[in-house]
């Protein structure tokens, strides 16, 4: 929000929600709001790595659009994932809390179904993400963290291993 005062030093995502991160992504000495003119936030490649920093609303940048589209018809895992990648790209993935982050959003607009599948799949001997990312950041609910062979959905309070040929509603993007 670029009206905001430096009194206030909470960040809001553009869909109105406050950050809940507790530390984010920062680069190291971020954000440090450069001439009291930095209120937005751009990722920065930093060697190896991907870390936020404020800058001025006025640079010009690449960005990156992120749309999930949740499906309303249920179908088994195997059926969601050929379903997305014939119709859009992939069945989601949720690399990151931020990305958690944005299908909560997505899914607290029109939840229909407790449980939705999302794109990773127990394999061999360790969860893998079926678009490639790696698999980092987990957030699994209540229940432990499963080690058999079942799939993953997500839903509100986190992720949950259910039988893949269980019928959901499921995340594509
Ligand atoms: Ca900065």
């Amino acid at each position: 929000n670029c009206n905001t005062t430096r009194s206030s030093t909470r960040w809001m995502w553009s869909g109105g929600q406050e950050m809940l991160l507790t530390k984010g992504f920062w680069a190291p000495g971020e954000p440090n709001d450069w001439s009291n003119g930095e209120d937005h936030v751009a990722i920065r490649h930093d060697y190896y790595n991907y870390l936020w920093v404020d800058a001025p609303q006025y640079f010009g940048l690449a960005f990156l659009c992120y749309k999930v589209h949740a499906i309303r018809t249920r179908m088994t895992w195997y059926d969601a994932l050929q379903y997305c990648r014939q119709n859009h790209q992939d069945l989601v993935s949720v690399a990151s809390e931020t990305e958690m982050m944005l299908i909560k959003h997505e899914l607290s607009k029109e939840l229909s179904s407790y449980n939705v599948w999302t794109g990773l799949q127990y394999l061999v001997d360790s969860w893998q993400w079926m678009d490639g990312q790696p698999f980092s950041y987990e957030s699994w609910g209540p229940d432990p963290k499963p080690t058999y062979t079942l799939l993953n959905v997500t839903k509100l309070v986190g992720w949950n291993a259910l039988n893949c040929n269980r019928k959901l509603h499921f995340l594509c993007y």
